[in-house]
């Protein structure tokens, strides 16, 4: 191959991994492109405690506290109204893991299940 074409095929990786956002497919590591995000900071409180969302979205949870935290749907102790971010669950320091598609409008409280009285852990994502 000449040093030419590698240069165009390089340009053609570039263009493709800069493209990939909106299909990522429903199970696997989490995109790093995902914008969605909440994180538990290293202080131990959820940023943002409120985030909208457009149906169809998944969230990606960060945890950057020095514990481990179960986040989960309100209600504690039934986690009934958005099962989707039960599929958070246990993050230990430094993990990160997406909801399940939020498809429905809705307003989602969550909370750490181990925690579940802590407000610096508690917070809402508003589907709309
Ligand atoms: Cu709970």
């Amino acid at each position: 191959m000449s040093r030419g074409s590698t240069a165009i095929l390089l340009l053609a990786l570039s263009v493709t991994a800069g493209s990939c956002g909106g299909s990522a497919p429903p199970t696997g590591p989490a995109p790093p492109g995902n914008t969605f995000r909440i994180t538990i900071g290293t202080n131990g409180v959820v940023s943002p405690n409120e985030l909208v969302v457009p149906p169809g979205t998944r969230v990606l949870f960060t945890n950057n506290h020095n514990r481990s935290h179960d986040m989960t749907s309100d209600p504690h102790p039934e986690h009934t109204l958005c099962p989707e971010i039960n599929q958070v669950g246990l993050l230990r320091p430094g993990d990160s893991r997406e909801t399940g598609n939020m498809v429905i409008v809705r307003t989602c409280g969550f909370h750490d299940h181990d925690d579940f009285d802590n407000r610096s852990l508690q917070g809402r994502i508003v589907v709309r």
